[in-house]
């Protein structure tokens, strides 16, 4: 069992963990009611309903703690090598672990009438909201439930398709989707991969089914509810803040849709790519079109001084391999003044796909023992990408660390937001000044401020490009989980979001038994998507802030905060508070600000937006 409170895996633990309920491992210790805190002043006597709450609340902290530490070792055994048995035996476990947050769940729903301090009540909210999948307490569900999602998630980490006599995986046929420039490839391949989601589909329609029945036990109307009501706010208003986001940003997508689709019409023609309506997703160098940095090469802008170098191409010039990556990651950590990570990070980590047996390639952090054990779990390969997916997953593990000492319902990001922002911001400070300091590339291949527009361009393919694409995902999910759509209409209603959002269409007309949601690791893998359209977001924020605290005064994407210890220092402080604290609460230590935003992304864009409305004028823009 996979999803959790946080990010994938580890963070997946935790989910499980507040997810079921009943059975409590032995071991754990009776809690005991704590003594009220001591001051000069009298204190108010607690009120036994108030005790009894603290009391509930210590026990389910000790064992849910207690039981992520147990299944984390056969959760991590599974996804790193997927058997039969290792996927029975998490199965179990997630059964297991699902049974034990559902009941505390349940339990505590008897104090939801005591007025309780703001911190028991927070915990309270948590327990009850903290399960990713629920199931509810009827005989089987949980074991169904976690038969279900292990084996969503087992077919798609073996998922293969047949090229040209050659079974390729996942890894592979990615890496045709973002090098080949021959249409008639890029379709194959593209199809070829959704053919590993078809079987999905049945499983998927009634784990929905499962989990909405453990959603309404808790007291929510429906999973979707459920999602949105862990941000601290009413999952109503939080819909909305989503739409307000997206609003502030949105403009600039349409303009980047506007001058990429001309690029591809002019790259390979209106029969494939025509000048007007909305752009073919196997022609934006990645095998789902949410990120496209990869076809830069056909968009860069003509006329301009180019990047002056290709990270790809300075990471395989200067001999690195996957572990010189991850130690160049986590030497920025080390540079803001965080400690180094334990050996065990380095013995257990799982850095570069085994040769010898299936594993679950997508990447992701772990955390085995709220402490020390962090680990990281990635097929890592020398390119770009993978240079800064290493920093998002070391942001996850220090993330972990720097809150190990809060109690176990607040180990967790402030909201899931915040836990996917944290290495992309580090990453953020990657400019080209900061790959002379660490000899990737020299002094004379920095790119002067006439190189401005080419280098925001390529960041724009990735980050502009992908707020759309975590919108969709989501917004196709929401309606599935609220009954909106039906298993009948899952492909249809996944293609009608596609289109509205991102303006892409498929290369050709879908089977009728096509699931293509389920080509997408983070639909049978049950982790929701939201987090990375507001880390998208939040990343910025905390760019900005984090430079304005280093007295930068340049453009926001030449600054770097490599080897500041004061920015790391504060930026350790609200990594620390976990989810102790309402969200704004903690975005405020940092930014100052208690809002998400997204003017930062927009003044960090903003000379290439001045140059896409530039290049568009003429232009029919829009896909509708
Ligand atoms: O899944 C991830 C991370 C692990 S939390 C590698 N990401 C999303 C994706 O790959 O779809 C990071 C960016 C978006
Ligand atoms: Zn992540």
């Amino acid at each position: 069992m996979k999803t959790s409170l946080i990010s994938t895996s580890v963070l997946a633990l935790s989910a499980a963990l507040l997810v079921s309920c009943t059975n409590n491992s032995g071991d754990v210790p009776p809690a005991e009611v704590p003594v009220p805190p001591m001051a000069g002043d009298p204190v108010e006597a607690e009120s036994t309903e108030v005790a009894e709450a603290r009391a509930f609340l210590e026990r389910a902290d000790a064992e849910l703690g207690q039981m992520s530490k147990e299944i984390s070792p056969i959760f991590w055994e599974q996804a790193t090598n997927i058997t039969d048995e290792t996927n029975a035996a998490a199965a179990e476990a997630g059964a297991r672990a699902t049974t034990l947050a559902v009941s505390l769940a349940n339990e505590s729903k008897q104090f939801n009438d005591v007025d309780l301090p703001a911190d028991l009540a927070r915990k309270m909210q948590r327990l009850q909201s903290g399960v990713t999948i629920p199931a509810p307490s009827t005989e089987g569900a949980a074991e169904e439930l976690s038969q279900i999602t292990t084996g969503l998630e087992a077919t798609y980490g073996t998922g293969t398709f047949n090229y040209k006599g050659e079974d390729l995986n996942l890894d592979q046929l990615s890496t045709i989707i973002e090098t080949s420039r021959d249409p008639e490839e890029l379709q194959a391949v593209w199809e070829g991969w959704r053919t590993v989601s078809p079987p999905m589909k049945d499983d998927y329609a009634r784990m929905v089914e499962i989990a909405n029945e453990g959603a309404t036990e808790l007291g929510y109307d429906n999973l979707k509810t459920m999602w949105l009501s862990k941000y601290d706010m009413p999952p109503e208003e939080m819909a909305t803040e989503v739409d307000r986001l997206w609003s502030q940003v949105s403009p600039l997508y349409e303009e980047l849709h506007c001058y990429v689709r001309a690029e591809l019409n002019e790259e390979y023609g209106d029969d494939v790519q025509p000048a007007t309506g909305p752009i073919r997703a196997d022609l934006l160098g990645n095998m789902w079109s949410q990120q496209w940095s990869n076809i830069y090469p056909l968009v860069e802008p003509e006329g301009l001084p180019g990047q002056g170098y290709n990270l790809t191409d300075e990471l395989v010039a200067a001999d690195y391999d996957a572990i010189e990556m991850v130690e160049t990651a986590e030497a920025f950590f080390v540079s803001l003044g965080l400690d180094p990570l334990p050996q065990t990070f380095w013995e257990r980590s799982m850095i570069v796909r085994p040769e010898d047996r299936e594993v679950v390639c997508h990447a992701s952090a772990w955390d085995l023992d709220d402490e020390e054990d962090v680990r990281i779990k990635m097929c890592t390969e020398v390119n770009a990408e993978d240079f800064y997916t290493v920093h998002h997953e070391l942001g996850h593990n220090y993330y972990q660390r720097a809150y190990k000492d809060v109690d176990y319902l607040y180990k967790d990001g402030a909201h899931d937001g915040f836990h996917e922002a944290i290495g992309d911001f580090i990453a953020l400070s990657i400019t080209p000044s900061y790959l002379v300091d660490i000899g990737l590339i020299t002094e004379d291949q920095v790119p002067g401020e006439e190189a401005d527009i080419s280098l925001l361009m390529n960041t724009a393919l990735d980050k502009i490009a992908f707020l759309p694409f975590a919108i969709t995902v989501d917004s196709w999910r929401w309606d599935v989980l609220d009954g909106t759509t039906q298993p009948a209409d899952y492909n249809d209603a996944w293609w009608a979001k596609r289109t509205q959002y991102q303006g892409i269409v498929p290369p050709g007309p879908r089977p009728a038994d096509a699931f293509d949601p389920g080509a997408k690791y983070h639909i049978p893998g049950n982790t929701p998507y939201l987090r990375y359209f507001l880390s998208y977001i939040m990343q910025f924020q905390f760019h900005k802030a984090a430079c304005e605290q280093a007295g930068w005064d340049g453009p926001l994407h030449r600054c770097s905060i490599y080897g500041n210890e004061e920015v790391g220092a504060r930026f350790n402080a609200m990594m620390e508070m976990g989810a102790s604290e309402p969200w704004p609460d903690v975005l405020e230590t940092f930014t100052g600000t208690r809002e998400m935003d997204g003017s930062a992304i927009i003044e960090y864009f903003d000379p290439l937006i001045g140059y896409l409305e530039e290049q568009n004028e003429g232009r029919s823009c829009g896909w509708k």
